[in-house]
């Protein structure tokens, strides 16, 4: 499958998902999401991904669903959006979730709708300054999808999370870095390269360990403190057993810096 809506380049370990419709914000369509599907399948395969990088093409992050798929005419069925989430986006956002590596997302203009909640979907999210995030759903009759509902509150608290989904109010890359809800922002021209360079330390570190942390983070939203004690102890004995824990206890000892290769 050739890439028009998205463009995937893997090189140094990193993979970058570039969404590639500049001239809609980089809205979610059907071709999109189809090669989204494609291009997760190309990243699990390839053993020289370590890190995944996700962006947006022009000024904008991604506005969320295209809703010229959405044009309710007379005579046209409408269209079953529980069908397209089950389909196109809940998969889409579990791969993330489940994808054993960090997810930075480079957040580099408006982030509205699902759009927004992709950009929240990053294990690390950073921003250009002038970006910003909005839960658009209640300006057109819907409810946050894409995992906001489960996210946004986790991030920011129930106060926030609730005025944000009712409101639809533009919150700022430095309200959201205020917030708690990104890492950090940049100035716009920095952000690649922040973002690039980020990817790339994250692919040459020890890359078991950080799809276990992230297991092990994610699945405390919803454990007990006797729970994850459990589950860190589980998990502490998968990352002692990789390679890249010998080198890192190697590498320190003998006080030089660790080369891990994600085994
Ligand atoms: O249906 C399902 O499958 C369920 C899932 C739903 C998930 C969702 O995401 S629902 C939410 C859908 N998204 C929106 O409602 C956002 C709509 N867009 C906007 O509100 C604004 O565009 C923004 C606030 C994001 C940005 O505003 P601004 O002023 O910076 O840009 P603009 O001029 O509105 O947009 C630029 C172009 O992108 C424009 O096209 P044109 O006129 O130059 O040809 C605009 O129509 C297009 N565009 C922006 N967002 C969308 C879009 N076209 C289609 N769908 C969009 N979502």
């Amino acid at each position: 499958m050739n890439f028009t809506a998205i463009l995937l380049d893997i090189s140094e370990g990193v993979a970058t998902l570039t969404l590639n419709r500049p001239d809609k914000l980089n809205a979610f369509t059907s071709q999109m999401h189809e090669e989204l599907r494609e291009a997760m399948k190309r990243i699990k395969a390839d053993a020289s991904v370590r890190a995944l990088l996700i962006t947006g093409a022009g000024r904008g992050f991604c506005a969320g669903q295209d809703l010229s798929e959405r044009m309710m005419d007379p005579g046209v069925p409408k269209a079953d959006v529980g069908d397209s989430l089950d389909k196109n986006y809940n998969p889409f956002l579990k791969g993330l979730r489940a994808l054993p590596m960090p997810v930075v997302c480079a957040v580099n203009g408006v982030a509205a709708g699902a759009g927004c909640n992709l950009a929240l979907a990053g294990d690390i999210v950073v921003a250009g300054r002038s970006a910003s995030f909005i839960q658009v759903f209640s300006r057109i009759g819907l409810i946050p999808d894409a995992g906001g509902t489960y996210v946004l509150p986790r991030l920011v608290g129930t106060a926030r999370a609730m005025a944000a989904a009712m409101l639809a109010e533009k919150v700022s890359a430095e309200q959201a870095v205020e917030w708690g809800m990104i890492w950090k922002c940049f100035d716009d021209d920095k952000l690649a390269q922040e973002a690039r360079a980020l990817a790339k330390q994250l692919a040459g570190s020890a890359t078991k360990a950080m799809a276990l942390t992230k297991k092990a983070i994610y699945a405390s939203w919803s454990n007990s403190f006797e729970q994850q004690l459990d589950l860190e102890r589980d998990l502490q004995r998968e990352a002692a057993a990789s390679s890249d824990f010998r080198e890192g206890v190697a590498a320190f000892n003998e006080k030089r810096p660790a080369k891990f290769t994600g085994r």
